[in-house]
Protein backbone atom coordinates (compact mmCIF):
# COMPACT_ATOMS: atom_id res chain seq x y z
CA UNK A 1 0.00 0.00 0.00
CA UNK A 2 0.95 3.43 -0.88
CA UNK A 3 0.35 6.44 1.41
CA UNK A 4 0.61 9.98 0.41
CA UNK A 5 -0.02 12.81 2.84
CA UNK A 6 0.12 16.56 2.51
CA UNK A 7 -0.50 17.09 -1.07
CA UNK A 8 -1.45 20.94 -1.87
CA UNK A 9 -3.74 20.20 -4.39
CA UNK A 10 -7.43 20.09 -5.23
CA UNK A 11 -9.02 16.75 -4.55
CA UNK A 12 -9.70 14.50 -7.19
CA UNK A 13 -6.23 15.02 -8.54
CA UNK A 14 -4.76 11.98 -9.71
CA UNK A 15 -1.18 10.71 -9.59
CA UNK A 16 0.73 8.10 -12.06
CA UNK A 17 2.80 5.73 -9.47
CA UNK A 18 5.23 3.19 -10.84
CA UNK A 19 7.87 0.65 -9.33
CA UNK A 20 10.64 2.18 -11.65
CA UNK A 21 14.07 0.48 -12.27
CA UNK A 22 17.00 2.47 -10.71
CA UNK A 23 16.96 4.79 -7.74
CA UNK A 24 15.76 8.05 -6.85
CA UNK A 25 19.05 9.43 -7.26
CA UNK A 26 18.78 8.29 -11.02
CA UNK A 27 15.05 9.96 -11.29
CA UNK A 28 16.38 13.57 -9.64
CA UNK A 29 19.41 13.76 -11.78
CA UNK A 30 16.57 13.23 -14.81
CA UNK A 31 17.77 9.91 -15.90
CA UNK A 32 15.23 7.68 -14.17
CA UNK A 33 14.80 4.26 -14.98
CA UNK A 34 11.64 3.06 -16.81
CA UNK A 35 8.18 1.89 -15.17
CA UNK A 36 8.46 -2.09 -14.39
CA UNK A 37 5.45 -2.25 -12.53
CA UNK A 38 2.49 -0.02 -12.55
CA UNK A 39 0.60 0.99 -9.66
CA UNK A 40 -2.74 1.73 -9.01
CA UNK A 41 -4.16 5.70 -9.39
CA UNK A 42 -3.62 7.72 -6.83
CA UNK A 43 -6.29 10.05 -6.43
CA UNK A 44 -6.30 13.15 -3.72
CA UNK A 45 -9.01 13.37 -1.25
CA UNK A 46 -10.12 16.85 0.96
CA UNK A 47 -7.74 16.21 3.38
CA UNK A 48 -4.34 16.08 1.11
CA UNK A 49 -4.14 12.22 1.60
CA UNK A 50 -4.40 9.88 -1.12
CA UNK A 51 -3.52 6.20 -1.18
CA UNK A 52 -3.58 2.97 -3.29
CA UNK A 53 -3.22 -0.63 -2.78
CA UNK A 54 -1.82 -2.52 -5.79
CA UNK A 55 -1.42 -6.21 -5.96
CA UNK A 56 1.71 -6.54 -8.02
CA UNK A 57 1.48 -9.89 -10.07
CA UNK A 58 4.14 -12.47 -11.20
CA UNK A 59 6.83 -10.92 -8.36
CA UNK A 60 6.98 -11.15 -4.52
CA UNK A 61 8.22 -8.74 -2.26
CA UNK A 62 11.29 -10.36 -1.43
CA UNK A 63 12.48 -10.23 -5.18
CA UNK A 64 11.36 -6.81 -4.87
CA UNK A 65 13.05 -5.45 -2.60
CA UNK A 66 16.04 -7.37 -3.87
CA UNK A 67 18.17 -8.12 -7.14
CA UNK A 68 18.68 -4.93 -9.47
CA UNK A 69 17.62 -1.52 -7.67
CA UNK A 70 13.68 -0.27 -8.12
CA UNK A 71 11.82 2.81 -6.57
CA UNK A 72 8.53 4.10 -6.38
CA UNK A 73 7.57 7.02 -7.78
CA UNK A 74 4.68 9.32 -7.68
CA UNK A 75 4.12 11.57 -10.29
CA UNK A 76 3.04 14.82 -10.67
CA UNK A 77 -0.39 14.88 -12.30
CA UNK A 78 -0.77 14.23 -15.72
CA UNK A 79 -1.20 16.95 -18.04
CA UNK A 80 -0.38 15.45 -21.11
CA UNK A 81 -0.25 11.73 -22.34
CA UNK A 82 3.33 11.53 -21.01
CA UNK A 83 5.20 10.97 -17.92
CA UNK A 84 5.10 13.70 -15.68
CA UNK A 85 7.86 14.55 -13.35
CA UNK A 86 8.40 13.04 -9.86
CA UNK A 87 6.79 14.34 -6.94
CA UNK A 88 7.26 11.77 -4.21
CA UNK A 89 10.60 8.87 -4.54
CA UNK A 90 11.10 5.99 -2.18
CA UNK A 91 13.40 3.55 -2.93
CA UNK A 92 12.97 -0.07 -2.37
CA UNK A 93 16.33 -1.97 -0.77
CA UNK A 94 16.46 -4.48 1.31
CA UNK A 95 17.91 -1.89 4.31
CA UNK A 96 13.92 -0.71 3.84
CA UNK A 97 12.38 -3.95 3.87
CA UNK A 98 10.53 -4.72 6.48
CA UNK A 99 10.80 -7.91 6.60
CA UNK A 100 13.01 -10.69 8.67
CA UNK A 101 16.44 -10.38 7.65
CA UNK A 102 17.95 -13.00 5.51
CA UNK A 103 19.72 -14.51 2.50
CA UNK A 104 20.37 -13.05 -0.79
CA UNK A 105 19.17 -16.10 -2.53
CA UNK A 106 15.96 -15.96 -4.32
CA UNK A 107 15.39 -19.34 -5.17
CA UNK A 108 12.15 -18.47 -7.33
CA UNK A 109 9.69 -20.62 -5.51
CA UNK A 110 6.57 -19.17 -3.46
CA UNK A 111 7.84 -17.13 -0.82
CA UNK A 112 6.18 -16.36 2.05
CA UNK A 113 6.43 -12.80 2.28
CA UNK A 114 3.93 -10.92 4.79
CA UNK A 115 2.29 -8.33 3.68
CU1 LIG B 1 6.48 6.28 -13.38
Amino acid sequence: MLAMKNLMEPAGTMHLAHIHQGTCANERSGKGGPAEYPLKLLTTKKNETATSTTVVKGVTLSQLFSGAPKYINVHAPRVKAVESPSISCADLSSDSAATSSGGTGSSGGGGQDGY
